[in-house]
């Protein structure tokens, strides 16, 4: 019997009988509701919460299944909800966890003929409800963030009851699938794939094949690896083989390297899996310094500054997901240099094609398990579901090169301080976490005894219960005194960090999407309809408020969604130069976040539907493997040099002073060869060389070898040691000049003054190959615009900070 996909021909109702439609798998039932005209648009206006009692129903999902054998396995994954299963009004499994895959067998249950299969949904906000009150005490979760209670019962996605940037339309369904096979036949149940790097002339990789034998069909696995093939007898259930690779071609992150993958095939009978594995040993370095112990990656022997941002779910409703969007906004990290990415633990373990884009595209993967900012329940039903989930999860992805390291959870230490409860019984809460993060570990490591893993996000270390926000000795920290603690950019200089998984500030999303789903008249920073997509309480203040310290204030709503968006860029530039610039004290920053749900205010630096916010322009800049950066102090101005190519490369630095009017005055020439391994100074200037008015423009170029390889670049800044607001800008006239090339348009700015944070805009979607630049008289500067739809016709509009900020209504 071939395994039949159940993919077509469901039906899907709820328990009081209104609503009766067709779907197919995978779905989510927000999306479905809406798409079958049911409900609103979420995401247009304050939609949001007229949907929200699709959650509060119960739900069936059903169909018929014609079989000609009754030994069967019914096989179901990403179920996503409280899901009772039933064939032919048996029921067969509970399905509780949404990154579980259930394997039930039905022999007991399946007839010759037509058989009835039934998924109950439970209302996941009751159900939530009815586990909290099971439990022996209240447990917390966060209130802040989530708007439907108890997500913290649920083994689903966290951030689907609200997060400080998510929707609370608890959408329930199947992000995956359900099957039927046969239980007669043979399969692969997983591999184990384990790399052993003896040098790097040589390199064994074993792996492991666990089956299930039928019948003795498969008693032999055949194993094909780097061209080369192994036949080896499978004994209780298992089978193992070991390749020694001579001369590996070795896989790199982006920027150091190639990424080749050597593909491996094994089959067992007429099961066969395929996967393609990168060779490369991920060390995950944490030793012990006079100041505290260091966090770091170093990758086929060789100490990686990890550079990126935190990964949240593509969209807020599973339904939406597509590849190609995806590959799209993991395109843009890379393009922006990155290196590493985060998938945060309020989110879901992604796909397999998405940690396949990864491993194509040489982004390491930091990979929290699913548990972020509550407390959660620590009895033995709920542990040992985590167990499984664990155990599947890493069986799955563990052969994934890009897969760097796994953390226990997203800041559950700080929620031991933050909920008055875990305050006023701290023994209780804690010996609890302890015993999620101890199931946690023993499962990891028995599905992985090579993993790299780290108990939480932030974390001092092991065992370390202190303050990891802002003690910066040790592991890694999230930085969120600026965002969230309203304190200057400059705080970001203070502190001295080993390693930075989270740190963001917000801005308003493109006026392209604010466009698409927010009429004009709510186009009001305190309109309600702004505060909506704005989850984070107070979050739209906060932007306003912290410009008034760095920018004059805009007039026009545009002109503020724009200056937000400068203003996003400069603080976490401000916060990446500087933590660079301490390479190798510390050794990696990934900013929060890259992505969006939906449209809202937000700390992404892409749009939702992946267009660059300023910040991911910037980011390409600041994120450059050889970048030139100014660290302030005390009256004078250091100049420091940072290179991440694996080679030293020869820079030549030069810095002017330019007025608002863009009058150029040089101040200082450098050339230096670039050591890799330490940011170093290169130069240092007394600040009262600058006049009053004058700002610092610098630019470098560099050259030199890359993996063999000729390699050269250039960059430049511009650095303002007073706060914009102090300086008399002036109309630098910008004229824009576009040139239709094939498949792309090149735009030419030219100004007759200074002009900052020089952005374009196009009336349809496309990418700037730059944005947020600094324009100086007679010396224009070419952008290219690729539009999503070359035969359109595309219209520019240009922002910049004179325009924004004094320019009034012009
Ligand atoms: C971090 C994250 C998220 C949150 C973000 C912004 O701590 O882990 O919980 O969305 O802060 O507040």
């Amino acid at each position: 019997m071939v395994t039949i996909e159940l993919t077509e021909g469901w039906r899907f109702f709820d328990a009081e009988g209104d609503y009766d439609l067709p779907v197919s798998l995978p779905f989510d039932s927000v999306s479905t509701m809406v798409k079958a005209g049911h409900a609103p648009e979420p995401y247009v206006g304050d939609a949001e919460a007229a949907l929200r009692w699709i959650a509060e129903r119960d739900w069936v999902l059903c169909r018929s299944v014609e079989l000609t054998q009754t030994d069967v396995e019914l096989v179901l994954s990403g179920l996503d909800g409280v899901v009772g299963v039933s064939v032919n009004g048996v029921d067969v499994v509970t399905a509780d966890n949404a990154f579980r895959t259930w394997r039930v067998d039905l022999s007991h249950c399946a007839r010759l003929g037509d058989n009835q299969i039934a998924l109950r949904f439970r209302s996941v906000i009751q159900a939530a409800e009815a586990r909290q009150k099971a439990q022996p005490f209240y447990i917390p979760y966060h209130k802040g963030n989530c708007p439907i209670a108890n997500i913290n019962m649920l083994r689903k996605q966290q951030c689907d009851f609200g997060w400080d940037w998510n929707t609370a339309l608890a959408p329930f369904g199947v992000s995956g699938g359900v099957s039927i096979c046969s239980a007669m036949k043979t399969r692969i149940a997983h591999l184990h794939v384990a790399q052993a790097h003896h040098d790097t002339e040589a390199q064994s990789v074993s792996v492991t094949v666990t089956a299930h034998v039928v019948h003795g069909e498969g008693a032999v696995a055949e194993m094909r690896f780097a061209g080369r093939r192994r036949e080896a007898v499978v004994t209780d259930g298992v089978a193992q083989a070991v390749f020694f690779i001579e001369e590996p071609q070795l896989w790199w992150p982006n920027g150091q390297g190639d990424q080749p993958l050597y593909s491996l095939e094994i089959r067992c009978g007429a099961a066969v899996v395929m996967r393609r594995i990168g060779l490369r040993r991920i060390e995950h370095v944490t030793v012990k310094d006079a100041k505290g112990t260091g966090f770091k990656f170093r990758v086929n022997g060789r100490d990686v500054f990890a550079k990126g941002a935190n990964w949240i779910p593509a969209d807020a409703l599973h339904g939406r997901i597509e590849r190609d969007k995806v590959r799209d906004l993991l395109q843009s990290a890379v393009d922006a240099h990155m290196n590493m990415i985060r998938v945060w633990g309020g989110g879901r373990y992604e796909p397999d094609w998405f940690y396949d884009l990864c491993d194509d595209m040489g982004l390491m993967v930091w990979q929290d398990f699913m548990f972020a900012c509550n407390l959660y329940p620590a009895d033995r039903a709920f542990l040992s579901n985590v167990a499984a989930e664990v155990v599947e999860q890493v069986q799955r992805l563990q052969h994934h090169a890009c897969l760097a390291l796994w953390c226990g959870d997203n800041e559950l230490l700080g929620m031991l301080h933050e909920f008055p409860e875990a305050r006023a019984n701290r023994d209780r809460y804690l010996v609890m976490y302890d015993r999620l993060n101890q199931t946690l570990e023993r499962a990891l490591f028995e599905a992985d005894p090579q993993a790299n893993w780290w108990p939480s996000s932030p974390s001092l270390g092991p065992l370390n219960y202190g303050d990891a926000w802002h003690e910066d000795s040790s592991g890694d920290m999230h930085v969120w005194t600026v965002w969230h603690e309203n304190m200057p950019f400059e705080a970001y200089r203070e502190m001295t960090p080993r390693f930075v998984s989270e740190f963001g500030f917000q801005s308003f999303p493109s006026m392209d999407v604010i466009r698409r789903f927010i009429a004009p008249e709510d186009r009001n920073m305190a309109s309600p309809v702004m505060d909506a997509h704005q989850k984070n309480a107070g979050g739209n203040a906060r932007i306003v408020g912290t410009m008034m310290r760095d920018f004059r204030l805009p007039e026009r709503f545009e002109d503020l969604v724009y200056l937000s968006q400068v203003q996003q860029g400069l603080a976490i530039k401000t916060a990446v130069t500087a933590w660079r610039a301490l390479k190798p004290h510390c050794m990696g920053t990934l900013y929060w976040q890259l992505n969006d749900t939906w449209p809202c205010a937000s700390w992404s630096s892409l749009d939702y539907g992946g267009g660059w916010k300023i910040l991911h322009h910037m980011a390409a800049r600041f994120y450059a493997p050889v970048l030139v950066t100014i660290v302030p102090q005390y009256g004078r101005d250091v100049f420091k040099l940072i290179n991440d190519l694996s080679d030293e490369v020869d820079v030549s630095i030069q810095v002017a002073a330019v007025t608002p009017k863009g009058d150029v005055r040089p101040l200082a020439e450098v050339s230096v060869t670039a050591m890799t391994h330490k940011a170093f100074e290169v130069l240092e200037l007394e600040r009262d060389l600058l006049k009053q008015d004058e700002f610092y423009v610098f630019t470098w170029q560099y050259r030199g070898q890359h993996e063999g390889q000729n390699e050269g670049g250039e960059g430049g800044d511009i650095h303002a040691p007073k706060p914009f607001k102090a300086y008399d800008l002036i109309d630098p006239h910008i004229v824009i000049e576009t040139n239709e090339l094939r498949e792309k348009i090149e735009i030419t700015l030219a100004a007759e003054a200074l002009a900052l944070f020089v952005t374009l805009d196009a009336d349809q979607p496309g990418r700037f190959s730059a944005n947020a630049v600094t324009l100086l008289p007679n010396m224009p500067q070419k952008i290219i615009f690729v539009p999503q739809d070359a035969d359109i016709n595309t219209n520019f509009t240009v922002q910049h900070l004179y325009k924004a900020t004094l320019g009034g209504a012009k």
